[in-house]
Parts: structure tokens; C-alpha cells; sequence
């Protein structure tokens, strides 16, 4: 029912990020239009909420007020002495004016929207000191007789007054206020926020409840979304092998045609997370997308890149050595075994042909099966996880790309790999990349309880 519809207006002065901050709320970087330039916001633009598909909220973006210390001296001169009209009916007077379509169009609009509206959230740079400017915009506003939720913005910088605001607002009757950096929220910043516009709105505050609540369920479930996707490349590279003859030319083409299939199939979990958190590419520093490879240490295979992780190298060089392979082509990441120790003794390489006896080990002579190593295993899980705390939290307002670091994660650096893994290294079959792919109900199972190891021990895990 569209009187059930909660209509709130974004209002404040220009630059203050309100663009941003609904860009924030929708999880919409395409929202509006944002610039370091007073005024992009002209007109008054919308975003609604649904809640199991009927629009429950709709904020509206609107211009900056930018005269309004003229605006307030306007106002008071329509004032006819001893005249007592109430705070809407003398902005209801002023949006009749001829000047309201002239000098003050810009905040004739803003105002006629907030009457239109139910509340509004005004949204401060906290870097700003309380100035004249601000005091009569908020006067002017009050005047509209909507309750005002203060939005401090910015408060991320070093250099904010989040405290001159708060006592400045609360001389101006606003107790409630939210702090909320539009770039990077905090990770309760929305339920806070919600939480207060349902105090200022009675009327509405179990619809508020509900939406909070169901944006609480869509942010967990996004999060095990993005372990799920996570967990199913760690599987389908862990389980990847490659038969090639044994010869070092087929070697080198086999070893090649493996590695672009995981650093593809890395790129392919980054595309699917920055989807899910509704993140464009841009979003993700362009030259160290796995794909680019346009820094050589960021490349999966180069042991410069493992290093840096602070993952140990050398143990697949030296698997690899002993089945009797050409050590540089090992030394970056893969290992070499003969055929038939998939699934029989995958892990001890050698010692398993000695075991079958020479005869059969003759016969598999000339072929060798190709597979990913563990370091490359976890620098995999170091990178992916790191890039989804990292989505978890940021702002889609924010315009920086995402740069990937060095995460403070111990436990995928050196601890023991997940058994599930260790499993995946004997299922060929398991990898998506490979030919005989079947997702077999224990992949299923072994995928979900890794998933869940992935999300548990996070390294800023909430
Ligand atoms: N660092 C930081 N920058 C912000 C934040 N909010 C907005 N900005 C930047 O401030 C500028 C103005 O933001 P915008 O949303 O267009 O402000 P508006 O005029 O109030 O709509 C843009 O360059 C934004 O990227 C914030 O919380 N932190
Ligand atoms: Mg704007």
C-alpha cells in the first residue's frame, strides 16, 4: 500500500556525501552521480527498498542547500508582523513565491521534497566546523516539521569534530544521531541507522525492524555466499591434475596450460565476489587482477608472489626432483607424480612406484600427471579471503580500487591444510576444470565444511 511506503529525503549541505551515503544504502556504486565538485546532485533522484518484494522505503537524493543564511532572512521578511504561522505553512508560503522558482530554486526543492517526505536524514562532514551556514540550514529544515536524523559522514578522518557536532545538534533539539563513513561503514552502521529512524518513526518502526533485520540475513548469507565460492576454486585446483608425456617439451606446454587453468579460474572467483557484493571490475585494482599479471609478484606462479605471502616454497621442487623432473618447471608452484598415484598413494610420491614393483611402474613409464601445490593452495586462500573481508566492509561509495596486501592471516600462511584438501588431491574427478568433472554429493559436503573452516577463522572475522 503506497501510504505505507516510508519516503525519506537525504538533505544537507553541498559535498557532504549524501550521494554517497545512498550509493552506501542501496549497495548501488552506480547510484547518482558523485564529484569532489559542489552541486553534481541537480535534481532530486530515488532508490527504494523492497521487502519480500513489496517497496516498504524510498530515500531521495536532493541538491545541495547552499544559500541558506539569504534563504532564512527571506523567510523571516515574509513574516507580516505579529503573524504566527507554523514552521510547514511558512515554508509552504515560500515554495509559492516566485523567488522559490528563481534565486532559491535549489533549495525550493530540496524543501518541497521534505514536505513530501516522512523524515530526513541530514548528513554533516564532520570535518567541518559548526558554522552560521549550518545553523540557519538547519532551522530552515526543522521549519518543514519532519523529524531530522543527523548523519556525521567522514568520520573516518583523522581530523574530524564529531563531538562539536553532536553538542551543536543537541542544542538544536537532535539527540539522535548516526556516525557513518559512507566509504567505509561500519559493519553495524545500517542496523544503527535504522534503529534510530524507527524511534523518529513510530508510526513505522516495525517495518524498519523488519528491514533491518532482513538486511542483517541478506549481509550473513552474502558472506557464506562468498566462502562458498571461495571453497569451490580451492577444490577445483586442489583436485586439478594434468596427464602429459614425459618428454620436457610436453612437459613445459602441459605445465603452461595448467597454470593459465588456475590463474582463469582465480580471476573467475574475484568477477563472482565482486558480483555478489555488487562491485564492478574498476573496483578491483586493474594491474593486479589475476589475469593482468601486469606485477610479476602478483603473479600466483611466480615464487615472488609466494614470499611475499610469507608461504614456505620448496616442497613441491623438491617432490618433484625426486619423481625426476627438471627443477625450474617445478620450483614455480606445481608438482610432478607418475600416473597411477592418483588416488592410490597421492602425497608419497616415490615410495608408492617402488611399492608396485618395477613392472608396472615400466608401464607407466613416459607419462606424468601435473597437479598444483600446496603453496599455491594457500596463497589462493590468503588472497581470496583477504579480498572478502575486504568487500565486507567497504562503501559502495568509495572510488579507490581495492588494492590487495598483506593479510594477517597465520592460519592459511603455514597451519595445516583443511582435510578437506587432502581429500580433494585424490578426487580428480572434483576439479571443474578437469575432464571427467562430477559434483558428487561428497564433493558437495567436503566443499561446505571447508567453506565454513574459510569463514570461521577469517582473519577480521566479526
Ligand atoms: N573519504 C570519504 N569520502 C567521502 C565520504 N562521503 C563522500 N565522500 C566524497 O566526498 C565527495 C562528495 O560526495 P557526494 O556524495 O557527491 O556529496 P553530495 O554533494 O552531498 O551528494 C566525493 O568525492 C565523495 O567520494 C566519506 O565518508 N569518506
Ligand atoms: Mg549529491
Amino acid at each position: 500500500m503506497a501510504e505505507d511506503l516510508i519516503r525519506i529525503a537525504v538533505v544537507g549541505h553541498t559535498n557532504t556525501g549524501k550521494t554517497s551515503l545512498l550509493r552506501t544504502l542501496t549497495r548501488d556504486t552506480r547510484f547518482g552521480e558523485v564529484a569532489d565538485s559542489p552541486g553534481t546532485t541537480r535534481h532530486v533522484e530515488g532508490a527504494r527498498l523492497r521487502l519480500e518484494g513489496r517497496p516498504v522505503l524510498e530515500w531521495f537524493d536532493t541538491p545541495g542547500m547552499e544559500d541558506s543564511i539569504a534563504l532564512l532572512e527571506y523567510l523571516e521578511k515574509l513574516d507580516a508582523p505579529g503573524e504566527r504561522l507554523d514552521g510547514p505553512a511558512r515554508i509552504a508560503r515560500f515554495l509559492d513565491t516566485p523567488e522559490a522558482h528563481g534565486r532559491y530554486e535549489q533549495e525550493a526543492r530540496v524543501l518541497r521534497k521534505m514536505l513530501e517526505c516522512d523524515a530526513g536524514l541530514y548528513v554533516v562532514d564532520a570535518r567541518d566546523p559548526v558554522l552560521g551556514k549550518h545553523r540557519d540550514e538547519l532551522a530552515i529544515l526543522a521549519a518543514c516539521g519532519r523529524p531530522l536524523l543527523p548523519v556525521l559522514n567522514f568520520v573516518n578522518a583523522p581530523s574530524h569534530r564529531a563531538a562539536q557536532w553532536r553538542d551543536a545538534l543537541g542544542r538544536l533539539g537532535l539527540h539522535a544521531v548516526v556516525e557513518f563513513d559512507t566509504v567505509a561503514p561500519p559493519l553495524d552502521g545500517e542496523q544503527q541507522l535504522y534503529a534510530r529512524l524507527a524511534v523518529l518513526l513510530d508510526r513505522h518502526a516495525a517495518t524498519l525492524a523488519a528491514l533491518a533485520g532482513h538486511l542483517a540475513r541478506q549481509r550473513r548469507e552474502r558472506r557464506d555466499a562468498a566462502y562458498e565460492l571461495l571453497a569451490d576454486m580451492l577444490i577445483d585446483v586442489a583436485a586439478l591434475r594434468l596427464s602429459s608425456p614425459s618428454d620436457e617439451a610436453a612437459l613445459a606446454r602441459a605445465s603452461q596450460t595448467l597454470r593459465n587453468q588456475v590463474r582463469q579460474r582465480e580471476q573467475g572467483c574475484v568477477d563472482a565476489l565482486l558480483a555478489l557484493y555488487n562491485f564492478r571490475p574498476s573496483d578491483f585494482h586493474a594491474d593486479t587482477l589475476p589475469l593482468a599479471g601486469e606485477r610479476w609478484s602478483m603473479d600466483l606462479f611466480h615464487p615472488q608472489a609466494l614470499k611475499d605471502m610469507g608461504v614456505q616454497v620448496g616442497v613441491g621442487a623438491a617432490a618433484g626432483a625426486m619423481a625426476g623432473a627438471a627443477v625450474d618447471l617445478l620450483s614455480a608452484g606445481l608438482s610432478l607424480g607418475t600416473g597411477m598415484l592418483i588416488g592410490a598413494a597421492a602425497g608419497g610420491l616415490w615410495q608408492g612406484v617402488e611399492k608396485l614393483g618395477r613392472r608396472v611402474a615400466g608401464k607407466l613409464r613416459g607419462w606424468r600427471e601435473i597437479s598444483v601445490d600446496d603453496p599455491v593452495l594457500r596463497l589462493l586462500a590468503l588472497r581470496q579471503r583477504h579480498l572478502i573481508e575486504a568487500l565486507e566492509r567497504r562503501g559502495h561509495a568509495a572510488r579507490e580500487p581495492l588494492e590487495p596486501a598483506h593479510p594477517d592471516d597465520d592460519a592459511w600462511r603455514a597451519g595445516p591444510l583443511p582435510d578437506a584438501l587432502k581429500e580433494a588431491r585424490s578426487r580428480p574427478e572434483w576439479s571443474a576444470l578437469g575432464g571427467h568433472y562430477e559434483d558428487s554429493e561428497r564433493r558437495k559436503q567436503v566443499a561446505a565444511e571447508l567453506a565454513r573452516a574459510l569463514a570461521a577463522d577469517a582473519p577480521h572475522a566479526a
